[in-house]
């Protein structure tokens, strides 16, 4: 059963930064990662860091939704990987990924109006290019199966089988006059062969969009340029993003730039492009900074805005653009720089930190919905259980890492005991 069109809102549902964040530099292609691989973590700023974006969203857009951390360490991953002390410690840090933070990894959201029976569909993402992202789906299939367990009105299905490397919402864009009605669906992948691996393989695109019923005239497949995969955009997030009938991206995103164009406008003739030449901003300086890994929103006004990382009003070029921008008569009229640094330094910004889902509010079990009371309780819960700081050297160690664990492990049972989701133990 299909909501009535005017109840239907986008939400952001971020993910709460866990207690184990650490930089132990496992996502070959990722710039930040590898850049900031062996660097002390602060678990606790970071999660506040997200708490307050989602404050900001909160006011802005007027409802906000989350997901929770996974259990970490993982122990069923542990286990399979059969540690003996002969283990390079890049491996041993892999169970203790706080990863499932990017939401926007976490599935691919199909709303209701562009789907045959008129649910809103969501498909966990395998994410099986990197073995610390591919032990997230067991769990975030089941918090989603929680959290929109309203069958009237959603479908949570299983992941695309391996082989297929999906990587969700990260790479899907979806065009629209307004959330609620239907929408043109663009998928994103890559193609292997470059130096670092392309994540999203064009068979895991195909797969779910038939699994969500889309309308194949409404779909649309395009190619990331190897080159932007090459400079660091892993994820075609890191170079483009779309809201309602806007695309803003990067010049250098697609392999074919207006064949991608030329495509997305002959589902979608509204198509408003906002195109960043290669000139004003590199892609180099594009992926250090972030620009496109923003959140673009319709405020409630109508006009759009871009929630950038504090890392693009210190780069002049970038800055200067933007300023260019808000001074034209383009559609994106505000820039809001916000501080996820320490999520930065692992490759994930503003947009990587939230997954959309265009629903009722009302059909989403409520304690995922987040109000200022249950944001005090989250910074509450942060502040008295998580870790201040994880060195990664005190995954590998066998002393340091119990002692670590079972802190991690508290704080989790923490949140979850505080938000009344305890089932997700
Ligand atoms: O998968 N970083 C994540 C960042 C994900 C960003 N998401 C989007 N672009 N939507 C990744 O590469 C770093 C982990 C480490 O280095 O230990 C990491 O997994």
């Amino acid at each position: 059963m299909t909501s009535p069109k005017s109840s239907l809102t986008e939400i952001n549902f971020d993910g709460i930064v866990g207690p184990s964040h650490n930089y132990a530099g496992l996502s070959l292609g990722n710039i930040a990662s590898a850049n900031h691989k062996g660097n002390p973590s602060y678990p606790r700023a970071a999660a506040l860091q997200g708490v307050a974006k989602m404050r900001g969203n909160l006011a802005r857009l007027g409802v906000q939704g989350f997901l929770l951390p996974l259990p970490r360490p993982n122990a069923v991953l542990a286990n399979a990987l059969a540690f003996d002390g002969t283990e390079a410690p890049q491996l041993r840090a892999a169970p203790w990924s706080a990863s499932s933070m990017w939401t926007a990894n976490a599935a691919t959201v199909s709303p209701a109006p562009d789907t045959q029976d008129g649910t809103c569909h969501l498909s966990p993402a395998n994410l099986v290019t990197m073995l610390h992202r591919a032990q997230e789906w067991p769990d975030t299939r089941r918090m989603l199966e929680t959290a929109f367990g309203d069958r009237d009105h959603f479908t949570v299905h299983g992941p695309v089988p391996p082989t297929f490397g999906d990587e969700g919402a990260a790479n899907h864009m979806r065009l629209c006059e307004g959330h609620g009605s239907a929408g043109v669906e663009v998928f994103v992948y890559g193609r292997p062969g470059g130096a670092f691996p392309a994540r999203q393989h064009e068979q895991a695109s195909r797969l779910v969009a038939r699994a969500h019923g889309l309308d194949p005239s409404s779909c649309v497949f395009i190619e990331q340029n190897p080159a932007a995969i090459e400079a660091g955009a892993f994820h075609n997030d890191v170079v483009s993003v779309a809201n309602e009938r806007v695309l803003f991206t990067h010049a250098e995103a697609f392999a074919d730039q207006t064949g991608a164009y030329d495509a997305i406008r002959a589902a979608f003739p509204a198509l408003e492009i906002v195109e960043v030449a290669s000139a004003d901003v590199s892609l180099a300086e594009a992926i250090r900074t972030y620009l496109f890994n923003a959140q673009l929103i319709t405020q409630t006004d109508g006009s759009m805005a871009l929630i950038v990382p504090e890392e693009c009003r210190e780069s002049v070029p970038v800055w200067a653009w933007c300023k260019r921008m808000m001074a034209s008569n383009g559609p994106i009229r505000e820039v809001i720089p916000v501080d996820v640094r320490q999520s930065m330094a692992n490759g994930g910004g503003p947009a990587c930190l939230r997954l959309r889902v265009v629903c009722d509010p009302v059909t989403v079990d409520p304690r995922f919905m987040l109000t200022e009371a249950k944001a005090d309780v989250l910074e509450r819960v942060i502040s008295e259980t998580w870790p201040e700081q994880i060195d990664p050297a005190d995954l590998a160690s066998e002393t340091r890492s119990d002692t670590l664990a079972a802190q991690v492990i508290a704080a989790r049972s923490a949140l979850l005991a505080a938000l009344d989701l305890g089932e997700l133990n």
